[in-house]
């Protein structure tokens, strides 16, 4: 599914702003049929959750939003659809009194074509119905409790406040019925000629194309007429590089005789991936990862998605050095990858899959021997639903230059006996829908190689850790000798490259102590000093991304000081001292182990 845009064939109207509000509950009964009582207003995009007062942190179950749509009268004999870019986490659509569509999870795109329905000229009644409910079958899992009030409460397996509605764009867009459908691109590189593999999908009675390669000049370097796949050569290409990037525009223009029918242009780079032995290369060279585990999160929004928190982020991000993060976890809005496609950002892509361990509490506690794998958790249908959440990422994402690799998980129990049933048809078709990026997820600090079930499946394995944070406590000392034989230990069972994905300690800003103690802006920075360490150590190690970097909301809970504090940043992006720490290490090393 193409992202929509605006240009000489295709118009894109933006729908957000405030929209009509109604959290479901006692008396709410089919409110898509007539305009929503009350007066509450919700801005889309943004959660919903931290916005009234009375709270609805607390909300489980739909939320109502609405609002008015008129469809312009010169969209005559055009496809006209509504894009949501996301609603977290079942989203259901009417327009008036008719259902649309229905898209379960949370984190990326769907359409409703209204073509059938709707004339040029219309005003129509736009209801959008979301549901913050998890189950055991949804991705990531939750469970519904009832509590000793009556009151239905939802629990879930993953550390990061369960913010909902709808946060990123809404828009009503049109299109020709004549269309490019779909395009997918793949780079190479032989020498100093680039390639440009496509293929485009088309709907519609099959008329000329013209597929254009232009570079940042507004150049021509190559074209094409070939459908549905071809090749175009680029002579001299220049390399989309991490910290230098640069875009090729891939236009295709579809013609009836000789009238343009309809164009659409995808911003492509080109680079390769790929691992050799236990090394990641990007363009044939050895890339180290230095950067983040991030979180789309802000005061307020909570995900709602917004352009200044964004140029923020990476502003900083760039200050400290960083080559790249992790889309920890759930795929970010796509105005974050256009951004770090722009930018030579490089990301790792990341599914919903978070929770998959019914043996961890808030991301973190043993909790005993519960089985998640089986038919009553994480079970033949949660499957169907993770495939679907994997689909849908690499479909939404596989042109863009920044993804070099697809995490499909978070800290899932892989020691567990089904996990690798579970896994193995999940990684094989990752690597059947992209054959290019190799696949990777996150192992939990409770699995130790010697019982890791699935590792061997992935391309590049993923580690989290928190020895000196969760465990050896304060010490860093023991972490340090406890780390680096743990790390030897990976690279000699599986002699494959691994990513510290996570690693980190709370931190309360402004918290000073000369004792290394826990909690304290010292101790974060002596942290990560002590992790630097061993890491130059280890052969395999490829990369270094720290967790987190910022602050982040959270559900209650003991250890959370008004959510998650393991932030370099604040949750306002004020530095910690380990900022500097981070920097200065960051800047020295570039893209280099
Ligand atoms: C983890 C999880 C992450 C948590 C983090 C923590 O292992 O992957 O979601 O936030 O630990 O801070 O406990």
């Amino acid at each position: 599914m193409l992202k929509p845009i605006d240009n000489a064939t295709r118009e894109v109207k933006s729908l957000n702003g405030l929209w009509r509000f109604l959290p479901d509950g006692p008396g709410v009964n089919q409110p898509w049929t007539g305009p929503l009582p009350g007066k509450l207003e919700c801005p889309v995009p943004s959660s919903y959750n931290d916005l009234f007062v009375p709270s609805l942190r607390d909300h489980v179950g739909t939320v109502w939003y609405q609002r008015m749509v008129t469809i312009p009268s010169r969209w005559e004999d055009q496809r006209v659809f509504l894009r949501f870019d996301a609603a977290t986490h079942e989203g259901s659509v009417y327009v008036n009194d008719r259902l649309v569509t229905r898209h379960v999870g949370g984190y990326t795109p769907f359409e409703a074509d209204l073509t059938p329905l709707v004339s040029p000229g219309d005003e129509v009644r736009l209801t959008v119905g979301v549901s913050n409910i998890l189950s055991n079958e949804t991705i990531p899992p939750g469970r519904l409790v009832t509590d000793d009030l009556g009151k239905t409460q939802l629990r879930y397996w993953h550390d990061f406040f369960n913010y909902s509605g709808l946060a990123r764009a809404v828009y009503l867009c049109s299109s020709p019925m004549t269309r490019v459908d779909d395009i997918s691109v793949v780079t190479d590189i032989a020498g100093s000629t680039g390639s440009v593999r496509y293929d485009i999908a088309t709907v519609g009675p099959a008329g000329k194309a013209v597929i254009d390669l232009i570079d940042e000049a507004g150049m021509t370097v190559g074209s094409s007429e070939t459908l549905p796949a071809g090749t175009i050569n680029v002579p001299d290409a220049t390399l989309w590089q991490p910290g230098a990037a640069y875009l090729y525009t891939f236009r295709v223009r579809l013609y009836h005789t000789s009238r343009l029918v309809d164009e659409y242009s995808l911003r492509i780079g080109i680079r390769t991936i790929t691992i050799s032995g236990m090394q990641i290369l990007i363009n044939d060279r050895p890339f180290y990862f230095t950067g983040f585990g991030k979180h789309e999160d802000t005061p307020v929004k909570g995900k709602g998605h917004d352009d200044a928190w964004m140029v923020h982020d990476f502003e900083l991000m760039k200050w400290t050095g960083a080559n790249s993060f992790r889309t920890s976890h759930y795929p970010y809005a796509e105005e974050v990858l256009d951004y770090a496609d722009r930018h030579g950002v490089v990301v790792i892509d990341e599914t919903p899959a978070v929770g998959l361990n019914l043996n961890i509490g808030g991301g973190i506690f043993g909790s005993g021997k519960n089985v998640t794998f089986g038919p009553d958790f994480a079970n033949d249908r949660t499957r169907q639903n993770h495939e679907n959440a994997i689909r849908e990422l690499v479909n939404r994402d596989k042109n863009h230059p920044s993804v070099v690799m697809w995490c499909i998980t978070n800290e899932p129990d892989s020691g567990e006996a089904g996990a690798r049933a579970y896994f193995e048809p999940l990684v094989h078709l990752t690597r059947q829908l992209d054959t290019t990026r190799p696949v990777t997820y996150t192992n939990l600090q409770m699995v130790p190689p010697e019982q890791e079930r699935i590792a061997d499946l992935f391309d590049v394995i993923g580690l989290n850790r928190y020895r000196g944070w969760y465990e050896e406590t304060g010490d860093l000392a023991t972490a340090e000798i406890r780390l680096e034989k743990e790390l030897q230990r990976w690279q000699t069972i599986f002699g494959k490259p691994l990513l510290m994905l996570e690693y980190g300690a709370d931190t309360v800003t402004g918290l000073r102590s000369i004792h290394q103690l826990p909690w304290s802006e010292d101790f974060q920075s002596s942290f990560y000093e002590m992790y630097h360490k061993v890491f130059d150590r280890i052969e395999a190690i490829q990369g270094e991304q720290v967790w987190n970097f910022a602050d982040f909301g959270t559900g209650p809970g003991i250890f959370r000081v008004d959510g998650n504090r393991k932030g370099v940043f604040s949750r306002d992006r004020r530095p910690k001292t380990a900022a500097y720490t981070l920097r200065s290490r960051w800047i020295q090393k570039g893209n280099n182990k």
